[in-house]
């Protein structure tokens, strides 16, 4: 039996907004098939008042079981109503942009990713240790198959050097250790049992394997060409596709630890060198605003940006296709440097 958790007066998450007293007392005893509860799902938003959504699911069914508090919360960050149903197009001959700084003077590198999560298993806050290692071998041998271009190697976190782990965390290759709103939501229970990285020589296709989801599917370069980065992504989403069955509702689309992430599943950004929006952030933010996009900092998630440089990306992730949601990010970058290029 949990308490209704104190809120202070500064916290802004979206579970301090949703979590009424009503919805508490609706919600408080439920349980999901998996044994998923309410407590696991707000553990992390009551013990950081600063998040900003403050929820994870637990499994598939936690959507629908904890609905009264999740729908809101989506609804509110995505716009995505509970009568809604999310769909999916990935035909990137639909996608007429391509390099919104051919001169290559702004955007550094690009980068999209996916979430995915195996179908049938508990998601990474209460999946057991033996759960996680079987999630991985088959994670790993799906990835061996893969061929020419998306050919890799996996390197697990256990026996990796501090020296190799420190330099892919600063290349932007590899994800943080210690989040603290994942470990109080249990993403990190057992760490590094289970986690890893698989990625091709040139490092411009990579799988984060059970970070905050179970995949994390990487395509990235140098430079602002969204086109090649997006293809080189689908052709290795779909490869994947053929030997694992990857957690999807009708409803939500591909199902992901945490609700910003629900739908595509997709985050493209890029970083990008503003020097002279960086002054004016109120300008910078009118234009993210008005193309649905979110800013974050060079170091990612709850990071800041430094020397002017900003991660860039679409905030939409359900509700919009994936085409839509890279026809945001090129449509606002596109907005954002000539904006750039006019300010004096
Ligand atoms: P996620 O993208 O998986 O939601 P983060 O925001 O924490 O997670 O970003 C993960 C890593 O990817 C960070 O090191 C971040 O700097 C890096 N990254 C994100 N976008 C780009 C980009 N366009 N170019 C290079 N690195 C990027
Ligand atoms: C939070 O609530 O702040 C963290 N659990 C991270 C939420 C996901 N981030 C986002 O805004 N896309």
């Amino acid at each position: 039996m949990i308490d209704f958790p104190n809120f202070s007066e500064n916290s802004h998450s979206l579970l301090s907004k949703f979590l009424t007293k009503s919805v508490f007392e609706e919600l408080k005893n439920k349980k999901t098939t998996k044994n998923n509860s309410l407590q696991q799902v707000i553990a992390s938003g009551v013990a950081h008042q600063d998040s900003h959504i403050g929820v994870y699911a637990g499994d598939k069914e936690s959507y629908t079981i904890f609905s009264s508090l999740f729908d809101p919360i989506i609804k509110e960050y995505h716009g995505f109503s509970k009568h809604q149903k999310h769909n999916s197009n990935t035909d990137i001959t639909q996608f007429s942009g391509s390099n919104p700084d051919v001169e290559n003077k702004y955007i550094i590198s690009t980068r999209i990713r996916v979430a995915r999560n195996i179908a049938n298993y508990p998601l990474g806050t209460i999946i057991s240790n033996e759960e996680r290692k079987e999630v991985e071998k088959r994670i790993v041998s799906a990835l061996c198959e893969l061929k020419n271009e998306l050919s890799g190697s996996y390197y697990p976190l256990y026996n990796m050097p501090q020296k190799t782990q420190a330099q892919l965390i600063e290349d932007h290759f590899l994800f943080k250790e210690g989040d603290r709103f994942l470990s109080s939501a249990g993403l990190n229970n057992d760490w590094p049992n289970g986690r890893g990285i698989f990625h091709n020589k040139e490092k411009t296709f990579l799988v984060w394997v059970n970070e905050e989801d179970q995949l994390r599917i990487i395509s990235m370069q140098k430079g602002g060409n969204i086109k090649e980065v997006f293809a080189r992504l689908i052709k290795a989403v779909k490869e994947i596709e053929k030997v694992i069955t990857f957690s999807k509702s009708d409803r939500l689309g591909y199902i992901t630890s945490c609700p910003t992430n629900l739908g595509t599943a997709m985050r493209a950004s890029v970083h990008i060198f503003l020097p002279k929006l960086s002054a004016d952030m109120k300008k910078l933010k009118s234009i993210t605003n008005h193309h649905h996009l979110q800013i974050r900092g060079v170091n990612g998630e709850h990071s800041e940006s430094k020397n002017s440089v900003f991660d860039i990306s679409n905030q939409r992730r359900l509700g919009v296709t994936e085409i839509e949601a890279i026809n945001d990010l090129y449509k606002g970058i596109t907005a954002l440097i000539k904006a750039e290029k006019e300010k004096i």
